[in-house]
């Protein structure tokens, strides 16, 4: 009596093992983006050595005062100060001019002990700017954000050892690395056309030699189009817009998005979520990345890469 009991239960688990699929491997950006800035700090403490004292240099600058803006900043200063990155913070204030802005840009540009500059977007001013001739003034060999027009033309033209990469893209790339997962000759799917994210990410996963479609707000039937995907890279700026039914059995799910939404039982009231519903997209990915903890800590990452890689160009023009 008791064993057919114990039998019966036994069954009964096992039917519902054989019905229910495992979830997705998570990705973690915050594993993966700490390797990275480890082994940069390895090689920022061999250039020291080697060049009695020498340290990458970064300036991050900023117009206004974000909330986001300054927590995204405070996260790129420490990690560059971890790394041994002599980072400094612009801050212009919200009324500065495009001219004074412009300025800043071309004196930076004109400092040889810095080798990487971004400017934090948006810019949080009350005057006009043109966003494009700002970031287009920074020099392309200090352009370590990878969104002047020199460094965005290599890359759509495959040029990739000759450009700064766009961190984003960067960071989504190696985290699909980490999977195992070869895009070649994939079908990839980005969501997003942005000059930060879905644009440059079309053209990793390109010349990655990818198959790729880049949707945007006019696309029609966005779940057919991620459907086809087995690698989906989502950069819209829309909370848990992709459900989990529209995602391929097995795919790698990359979710740049960071929305925040109410959520009465957090002190600050709200919560980070992405772009794609994560409970519901881990009962069908393959892998997937978390909101927080996925791309986030990778664009970080990235960009110090990118100040290193550009101290070291530097270094091999200048003191060879
Ligand atoms: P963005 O400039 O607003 O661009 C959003 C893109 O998504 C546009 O191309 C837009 O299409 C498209 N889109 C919007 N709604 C859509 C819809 N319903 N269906 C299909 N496509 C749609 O935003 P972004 O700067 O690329 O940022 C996107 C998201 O990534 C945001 O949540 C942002 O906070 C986040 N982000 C995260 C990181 C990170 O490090 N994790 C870095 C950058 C951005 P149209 O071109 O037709 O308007
Ligand atoms: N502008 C960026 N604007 C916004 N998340 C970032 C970002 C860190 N020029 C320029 O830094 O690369 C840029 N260059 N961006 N972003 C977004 C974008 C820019 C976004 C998230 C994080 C930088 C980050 O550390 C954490 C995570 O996802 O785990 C925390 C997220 C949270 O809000 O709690």
């Amino acid at each position: 009596m008791w064993s057919s009991a114990v039998l019966s239960l036994r069954l009964r688990a096992s039917c519902y093992q054989g019905n229910r699929r495992s979830l997705a491997t998570v990705i973690s950006g915050n594993k993966t983006s700490r390797l990275v800035r480890e082994r940069l700090q390895q090689e920022v403490e061999k250039m020291r050595t080697l060049f009695s004292g020498f340290r990458p240099g970064l300036v991050v600058l900023q117009v206004g005062d974000r909330d986001d803006s300054n927590l995204y900043i405070s996260t790129k200063l420490k990690a560059a100060a971890e790394i041994g990155i002599d980072a400094k913070h612009v801050r212009l204030p919200k009324t500065a001019t495009q001219a004074e802005v412009l300025q800043s840009v071309l004196s930076v540009n004109a400092n040889p002990s810095v080798h990487g500059l971004i400017v934090q977007l948006p810019l949080d001013s009350v005057n006009a700017m043109d966003t494009e001739l700002i970031t287009n003034a920074v020099s392309p060999e200090k352009d370590v954000d990878g969104l002047s027009c020199v460094n965005a033309g290599r890359l759509s033209r495959g040029e990739l050892g000759g450009c700064f990469l766009p961190c984003t893209p960067s960071g989504c790339m190696e985290l699909i690395r980490q999977t195992g997962v070869s895009v070649a000759g994939k079908h990839a799917v980005v969501i997003g056309r942005s000059k930060i994210v879905g644009a440059p990410m079309h053209d990793l996963l390109l010349w990655n030699h990818a198959t790729v479609t880049t949707c945007h707000s006019k696309t029609p039937d966005l779940p057919a189009q991620v459907g086809r995907a087995d690698v989906l890279v989502v950069g819209a700026g829309r909370a848990e817009m992709v459900r989990g039914e529209w995602v391929k059995e097995g795919a790698v799910v990359i979710d740049c998005g960071i929305n925040h939404v109410p959520d009465e039982t957090k002190a600050s009231g709200k919560r980070v979520v992405g772009d794609v519903h994560y409970a519901s997209a881990n009962q069908r990915a393959g892998f997937i990345t978390p909101v927080p903890g996925g791309v986030g800590p990778m664009t970080v990452a990235m960009l110090m890469e990118n100040t290193v890689q550009s101290a070291q160009r530097f270094l091999l023009k200048n003191r060879s």
